[in-house]
């Protein structure tokens, strides 16, 4: 990887991903494209920012051209709450970013990374160290397009030989751009609703368990997989990766260890419970392991300690 241009830069992984790249492989090299306004004037702030609709591939195909890209990291993504609001624009969306960056890379000889999701898994999965290689019927549009990126990035490996590589990203939580829209949301939103007033509403069940990742081991896992041997990778398209495991009850609990004076109370979103429900409890990652060295470093208490003391500066 030389020259980078990542999609849909200005979203919660984006924002912390562009810096990363930056670090690794040169200031100047990594391009950062948005569609928002606001979003391409703050990613200008440190980086070559563009504005660039990823679904109007004339100005996608010109952009990885003109600046020489060698590597396309597609983050345009409906998450799994809003997709259910709007399926078809989800679809379109999802799988139009996914389709140009795949014509686009074959056609300039660049790699590809596009995350998939816990949510590629659906309520007849094994939730229990769900395997790498298992049943995978989502039952979230969101779901359904990363099922069907999966297959297409694996697609245009061994068809046309285009470099795609993927995890399978569970809940993020991070303390730079919030995520929106997606149904682990409640593991960074808690931090800010605790810190601000003290209290914090659950909308998803207190005893619903779902993978997460805190950003830093998220960013290691997207350089290292793409740096990885290729001779070594069994999979492409995408390897479970997770950190952590918990349920909203044991989250809280680790913060009112450290602030005893915090409350929560559950107002459940049944749309996102069901989703929630749907999704492992926990992954197994062992692919990831043994075939590119993936070696998480944070676990739940650490990670808390760590958002606690950043975003306390922050607000
Ligand atoms: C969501 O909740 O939709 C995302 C995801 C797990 O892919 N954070």
């Amino acid at each position: 990887m030389k020259r980078i241009l990542v999609v849909g830069a200005g979203g919660q992984i984006g924002t912390e991903l562009v810096p990363h790249l930056q670090k690794k492989y040169g200031e100047d090299n990594v391009i950062a494209a948005d569609l928002k306004d606001d979003m391409v004037k703050k990613l200008q702030d440190i980086c070559i920012g563009i504005k660039l609709d990823a679904l109007d591939g004339e100005a996608f195909n010109q952009a990885v051209k003109k600046y020489n890209i060698d590597s396309i990291f597609n983050l345009v993504a409906l998450l799994s709450a809003t997709g259910e609001k709007n399926p078809q624009l989800a679809w379109k969306i999802n799988m139009g970013a996914l389709i140009n960056s795949l014509e686009i890379a074959l056609e300039n000889r660049c790699a590809v990374f596009t995350p998939s999701s816990i949510g590629a898994f659906g309520t007849s999965t094994p939730h229990d160290n769900t395997p790498q290689d298992t049943v995978m019927r989502p039952n979230t549009i969101y779901g359904v397009c990363k099922v069907s990126g999966e297959l297409l990035s694996d697609y245009y490996f061994t068809r046309f030989g285009v470099d795609t590589r993927s995890v399978r990203f569970p809940g993020i939580i991070s303390n730079g751009a919030l995520p929106g829209g997606g149904t682990t949301d409640y593991a960074v939103n808690v931090f800010y609703e605790i810190l601000k007033k003290g209290h914090f509403t659950c909308e998803i069940p207190h005893d619903s368990y779902m993978d997460m990742l805190y950003m830093p081991d998220a960013l290691e896992a997207v350089t290292t997989l793409m740096e990885a041997d290729p001779s070594k990778l069994k999979h492409r398209n995408s390897f479970n990766i997770t950190s952590m495991s918990f349920t909203p009850d044991m989250m809280f609990e680790c913060i009112k260890k450290r602030m005893p004076q915090a409350s929560f109370s559950f107002e459940v979103d049944p749309v996102k419970a069901a989703i929630a429900d749907s999704w492992p409890n926990k992954m197994d990652d062992s692919c990831a392991r043994e075939e590119w060295g993936w070696n998480p470093r944070w676990d739940m208490d650490a990670m808390v300690d760590d958002m606690l003391a950043a975003i306390a500066k922050k607000i």
